[in-house]
């Protein structure tokens, strides 16, 4: 695993909110991701997210899902608490430390993973922001997105707007089926440049949860598969969102709370540990 950040990779990415990394896996990491990753949503049988009965393409109130939302992505939640072997993956604190060192915190929690597989002939991913969707609220969240399978222009790539994350903000614009909605609220990026971002099988992205990004329709006969986790800086506290929160963790839940509960957001690097206590 290529988990070496450089600073100019970080300062890459504190300027456009995104960054490539080529070859994060090798082929024998890929085969393990994508093995580990399929058998997983497999073992999921269709249920989007742990401990609610909703199945991928129904409403859970987390995308407002409609039958064209369904034809986006299957979109399956938090892998790594019903799968061992995506937990191990998952909780690599080597991928924690790279998420920190991007984002400049001392430490990294798992907001949640997610399974994002575009079917042939899915639907494009509008132009969205994470964020807003989360049950915190901090301008440093960012995601990690590995390419299961080479992803294409053809077949469903990303795209970003770089930049953008340094003028969006919390305010929730949703994921509809117009790839233009989202300018109705930062018309500053009708006209902005987009970058594409294609990567081989095995390679990775990371984006800013507030930078303005979306996706490719898949015109292709075979899948677009990517395995996703968000990440959320050590010390976020609770607004209010549920998101993916689970019942019982909501029920003792207030504003302000810290959001440190391991057994859901677990924290996978600490600068603190490595460095011998002089973070
Ligand atoms: O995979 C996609 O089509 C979209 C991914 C995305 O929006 C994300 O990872 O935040
Ligand atoms: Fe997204």
């Amino acid at each position: 695993m290529n988990t070496e950040i450089t600073q100019s990779q970080v300062d890459f990415y504190q300027e456009n909110g995104y960054i490539i990394i080529e070859d994060f896996l090798t082929q024998a990491e890929l085969e393990e991701w994508r093995s580990a990753v399929t058998e997983a949503v497999a073992e999921r049988k269709d249920q989007k997210i742990p401990g609610r009965a909703v199945k991928i393409g129904e409403d859970d109130g987390i995308n407002a899902d409609t039958e064209y939302q369904s034809k986006v992505f299957d979109q399956l939640i938090n892998l790594w608490q019903t799968s061992e072997k995506v937990k191990r993956l998952m909780l690599n604190p080597k991928i924690g430390e790279m998420a920190a060192r991007l984002a400049q915190v001392d430490g990294i929690r798992i907001w949640h993973d997610q399974a994002l597989f575009k079917r042939p002939w899915g639907n494009p991913t509008s132009w969205h922001l994470d964020t807003p969707f989360w049950s915190f609220s901090d301008r440093r969240a960012l995601s990690i997105w590995v390419a299961l399978d080479d992803s294409t222009l053809e077949n469903g790539c990303l795209f970003f707007i770089p930049g953008s994350q340094r003028s969006t903000g919390l305010e929730n614009p949703g994921i509809g089926r117009n790839m233009d909605s989202i300018f109705s609220i930062y018309p500053q990026f009708h006209s902005a440049k987009t970058v594409a971002a294609p990567m081989k099988a095995g390679s990775c992205s990371f984006h800013n949860g507030l930078l303005i990004h979306g996706a490719h329709a898949n015109m292709t006969p075979g899948p677009r598969r990517a395995m996703t986790c968000a990440f959320m800086p050590d010390g976020s506290t609770f607004n209010g969102i549920s998101n993916v929160l689970p019942e019982e963790v909501l029920a003792h839940l207030k504003v302000g709370d810290l959001l440190n509960n391991d057994s859901v957001n677990p924290l996978i690097f600490k600068k603190f540990d490595l460095e011998g206590g002089d973070a």
